[in-house]
């Protein structure tokens, strides 16, 4: 069908078109009974996303991804010049007249976890995996998160200084897990990926010695105050991390001060946690981070508060950021999307007109719907997307998802925590899922590279299942992500600047629509 389409369109281009049908692999369809289907690849086979092949002058290039059938499945529309249009039907107007935040970029978590259920898998079906989310046929994402030391998803408890007494520092080292897991498949990601990776550390406790507790779970905080041994140590725990990450030849370009600071106030966290109020982090940051990063030079590390419920905007940026002090180190807020149905989106957009020189980013999330993962549920998809879509239009400037890959039962994890994620791996039979969740997070990673920025979008007699989001890349191209929550088929007209095309958003579906200029 595709090649027949080239054929209509541009008779010179059918030699290139039969190429690239060779270049993209298709989905190997498998039905687990969650509504919809995950993509099985293996060691010799993995469905690809090609976004380079050529396509007639004026065309819309269109990426369909659907509950019943399709997978970034690539159709063509044709761009007009708008010509006298009263918009009858659904309408999306999009004017670059108007900009936004610049994005930074999508990505995912290398836990122990996910780093363990990668090497479970024979070496070819590991390249599959990795290529899926970083290489230049997969969704390219450019962003991972890493924890520092362990977490609930790590096999067991532990922290790089666990020799009570050493606030020298003189016995830290990495453990077992960043030597085996995490440091070779972030390799892995630096050799495969063509873009630039942007890696982040977020710490989930402090050694049990330096706390409250004595206790590395539940609840406790640091010993002391700002500006003592505990936290002196504490904050130079985090420079020699990246001295450690950076002797494997991996430079981070980020940090979150802590986990989920309110974790370490609940009585009942049975996980690694460590409480912060947004005084006590100012504290940290202006005394002991924030001078501690500067003078082992990582200066230019991009710090991030919060990294924690959106609840806590914007009166947690507002302690930390009112202390100029303290926001000389900041650059950044990190929310996560656990407690969103307390409060809406609304407070991102608050936060940012508050401080619109720091960014926020969504630094984690992950579906917990059931106990094990749900193979092939299209509902979680469409959180992810929905998610991202509610925070790109309220000035995040991406979406890092949780675990990049988990076993069958959605771990591991010592604390029983279990979640699902994009990928499943079943080390048993070498192969892995690419769930729904993957592709709904590939219409934004691939498509909305580092540099593009938003611009205005608006919709007339649009029904409210869909939604949607506009920017610009880098090299002037226009992106639009579209998402249908609705059982119909929607005809939408879209109207970009002074050029228009109609399109169909098929019920059940997240598409991306990439465009240049009328010539
Ligand atoms: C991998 O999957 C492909 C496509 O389903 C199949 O043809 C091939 O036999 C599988 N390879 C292995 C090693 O199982
Ligand atoms: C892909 O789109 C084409 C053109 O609309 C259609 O004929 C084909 O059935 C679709 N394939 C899948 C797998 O959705
Ligand atoms: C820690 O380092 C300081 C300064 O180098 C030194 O004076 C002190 O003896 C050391 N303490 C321990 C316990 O090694
Ligand atoms: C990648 O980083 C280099 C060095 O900072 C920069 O020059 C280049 O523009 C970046 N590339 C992209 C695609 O952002
Ligand atoms: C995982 O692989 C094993 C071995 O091939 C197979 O028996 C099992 O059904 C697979 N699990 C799933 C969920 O597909
Ligand atoms: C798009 O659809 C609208 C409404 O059906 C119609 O008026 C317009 O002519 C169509 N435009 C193109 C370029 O097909
Ligand atoms: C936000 C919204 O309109 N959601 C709707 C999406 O479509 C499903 C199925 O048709 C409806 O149940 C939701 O209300």
């Amino acid at each position: 069908f595709r090649n027949m389409r080239c054929v209509v369109l541009a008779t010179g281009l059918v030699l290139l078109c039969l190429l690239q049908q060779g270049v993209s692999n298709s989905c190997i369809v498998r039905d687990y009974g969650h509504g919809s289907f995950v993509c099985v690849c293996n060691s010799t086979y993995c469905d690809t996303l090609e976004t380079t092949r050529p396509v007639p002058l004026n065309s819309v290039n269109v990426y369909t991804t659907t509950k019943s059938k399709s997978r970034f499945n690539f159709t063509l529309e044709r761009l007009e010049k708008l010509e006298g249009f009263e918009a009858t039907q659904a309408t999306i107007s999009i004017t670059d007249s108007k900009m936004y935040q610049i994005i930074k970029g999508f990505g995912g978590a290398a836990t122990d976890a996910a780093t363990i259920n990668i090497k479970s898998l024979s070496s070819r079906t590991q390249h599959n995996l990795v290529s899926s989310y970083f290489g230049p046929l997969g969704i390219e994402y450019n962003i991972v998160r890493v924890p520092i030391a362990s977490c609930d998803y790590s096999t067991r408890e532990y922290t790089y200084l666990d020799t009570p007494g050493d606030f020298n520092l003189t016995t830290f080292a990495l453990a077992k897990e960043d030597v085996q897991y995490k440091i070779p498949i972030l390799k892995s990601i630096l050799s495969i990926s063509k873009r630039n990776i942007s890696l982040y550390g977020s710490p989930w406790t402090a050694p049990a010695w330096l706390k409250t507790n004595n206790n590395e779970i539940g609840r406790g905080w640091l010993k002391g105050s700002a500006g003592d041994e505990y936290h002196k140590t504490w904050a130079r725990y985090f420079t020699r991390f990246l001295e450690e990450y950076e002797k494997h030849g991996i430079k981070f370009w980020g940090l979150t001060a802590q986990n989920e600071p309110s974790n370490g106030f609940l009585i009942k966290s049975t996980w690694q946690s460590m409480g912060f109020t947004a005084e006590m982090q100012r504290d940290f940051i202006k005394t002991d981070l924030g001078p501690m990063l500067k003078k082992y030079n990582y200066g230019h590390i991009k710090l991030m508060i919060l990294d924690d419920q959106r609840v806590f905007l914007p009166a947690f940026p507002e302690v930390v950021l009112a202390d100029k002090e303290a926001a000389q180190y900041v650059s950044g807020i990190g929310v996560h999307w656990y407690w969103d149905w307390l409060v809406g989106p609304y407070v991102l957009s608050d936060t940012h007109n508050k401080f619109p020189e720091t960014f926020i980013l969504a630094t984690e999330a992950c579906n917990k719907d059931t106990p094990q993962p749900d193979l092939g549920k299209w509902d979680s998809g469409v959180k992810y997307s929905n998610s991202i879509l509610d925070n790109l239009n309220n000035w995040a400037v991406g979406w890092v998802d949780w675990n990049m890959c988990l076993d069958l039962k959605g771990g591991p994890n010592w604390a029983q925590n279990f979640d699902d994620s994009p990928i499943i791996a079943n080390a048993s039979a070498d192969e892995f899922y690419k769930q729904p969740m993957f592709y709904h997070m590939g219409h934004f990673s691939k498509f909305l590279v580092e540099g593009s920025t938003r611009i205005h979008s608006s919709g007339t007699n649009l029904p409210s299942s869909l939604k949607y989001v506009a920017a610009k890349t880098p090299s002037g191209d226009f992106v639009l992500v579209l998402l249908n929550t609705s059982s119909d088929n929607i005809p939408v007209t879209v109207i970009a600047n002074d050029n228009m095309f109609n399109t169909t958003s098929p019920a059940d579906s997240i598409q991306t629509f990439t465009w240049s200029k009328y010539k």
